[in-house]
C-alpha cells in the first residue's frame, strides 16, 4: 500500500495542553551502563493500564535524542504525538529511542556503524527489552521469553538510516518478539553494505524465507517503510521494496496490506521528513483502541 506523506499541522508542532513525559533510562548491557530515551504518554502514572511499545533507532553519528529531543528540549514529533494522543487519534503509546553506540564511541564512521548496528539484536534480546520492560507497563506478563513472546503484536521496531539498517536486522533474528517494523531511510545490509538494491531479489528472498521458517504468514507481520524522493537511502530501500512486493504471498502491498510505503516527495535524509513519516505512520498503524 502507498501512503501518502501528509507533514505535521503546524497546530500539533507546539507543546499540547495534555503532554507526555520524556526520561532518561539507564540499563547495563553485558560491558557497561547504557541510556536510552523513554517516551511515556500522559495518563501512564494515574492508569495502571499497559501499553504497545515501540523502539526507534537513530541514525549513523546520531544518537538518541534526534527522534524526539529530551525531557528538557523535546522536538515537534514529541509534541505531535501528544497532540494525537490528546485528541484520540491514535491509542496512548510508550516510545524507546536507544543507541547502538558504546558510551563515548568516537568512531561513528560507516563501517563501524555497521559493525555495531549487527550486534544491536543481542542487546536488545538480553538487556534492553527485559530491562525497559519490567520496569513500564507494556503487554510483557513476565519479563522472560514466554512473556515477550506473548506479547509480540505489542511490539514494534524502527529506525532512521543506519536504524533502519538495524531494523532489517531485527526483522531477521526477533520475529517472534516484534510483529511491526518500521524502517525508515534504510536497507537490509544482510549481504553487504547499501545491499537491498544490490541484492534485492536474494534480500527479499531471505525475509521471506524468514517469516516462513519460523511458522509466521502475512497476517503476524506488518511493515510500514517510509523514504524521500531524494533520499540518499531511496534507490536501496525502493529496490527492496519492489522485490519484497514481487517475492510472493508474505509481504502485501494490496487489499489486506501489510506492507506499508511513503515516499515523501522530494524529501531528503535527514530527521525532519523522517519525523513526520513517522507521524503518518503512527496515524495508521496505532489506531485507538475501541472500548
Ligand atoms: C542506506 C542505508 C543507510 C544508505 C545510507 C545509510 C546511502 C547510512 C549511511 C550513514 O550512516 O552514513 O541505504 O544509502
Amino acid at each position: 500500500m502507498i501512503m501518502e506523506y501528509v507533514p505535521i499541522p503546524e497546530g500539533y508542532r507546539v507543546p499540547a495542553a495534555q503532554q507526555g513525559r520524556m526520561e532518561s533510562f539507564v540499563y547495563r548491557n553485558a560491558d557497561e551502563e547504557k541510556q536510552a530515551w523513554v517516551y511515556l504518554p500522559y495518563g501512564y502514572d494515574d492508569s495502571g493500564d499497559r501499553y504497545d511499545i515501540i523502539y526507534m533507532m537513530h541514525g549513523g553519528s546520531d544518537n538518541s535524542t534526534d527522534y524526539l529531543g529530551t525531557d528538557a528540549e523535546p522536538n515537534e514529533l514529541k509534541n505531535a504525538i501528544d497532540h494525537l494522543i490528546e485528541n484520540g487519534e491514535i491509542r496512548p503509546l510508550i516510545l524507546v529511542m536507544p543507541t547502538f553506540y558504546p558510551n563515548g564511541c568516537e568512531d561513528v564512521s560507516v563501517e563501524n556503524s555497521a559493525r555495531l548496528v549487527k550486534l544491536f539484536p543481542k542487546e536488545f534480546e538480553e538487556y534492553l527489552m527485559p530491562s525497559v520492560e519490567s520496569k513500564y507497563r507494556t503487554y510483557a506478563d513476565t519479563s522472560d521469553a514466554d512473556g515477550f513472546r506473548a506479547s509480540r503484536t505489542h511490539r514494534a521496531f524502527g529506525g532512521f538510516s543506519m536504524g533502519g539498517v538495524t531494523t532489517w536486522y531485527m526483522f531477521l533474528e526477533h520475529l517472534d518478539l516484534i510483529s511491526t517494523f518500521i524502517p525508515e531511510s534504510g536497507d537490509c545490509w544482510y549481504y553487504e553494505r547499501l545491499g537491498g538494491r544490490t541484492y534485492a531479489e536474494q534480500t527479499a528472498k531471505l525475509l521471506c524465507d524468514t517469516v516462513k521458517s519460523k511458522g509466521y504468514t502475512a497476517e503476524d507481520i506488518r511493515i510500514f517503510a517510509a523514504t524521500g524522493s531524494e533520499d540518499i537511502a531511496y534507490p536501496q530501500l525502493d529496490a527492496q521494496i519492489k522485490a519484497m512486493k514481487a517475492v510472493g504471498d508474505v509481504f502485501r502491498a494490496d487489499g489486506d496490506a501489510n506492507l506499508t510505503y511513503i515516499v515523501g516527495e522530494g524529501c531528503t535524509h535527514w530527521y525532519a521528513p523522517v519525523r513526520e513519516y513517522f507521524y503518518d505512520i503512527l496515524r495508521t498503524a496505532y489506531p485507538p483502541v475501541k472500548q
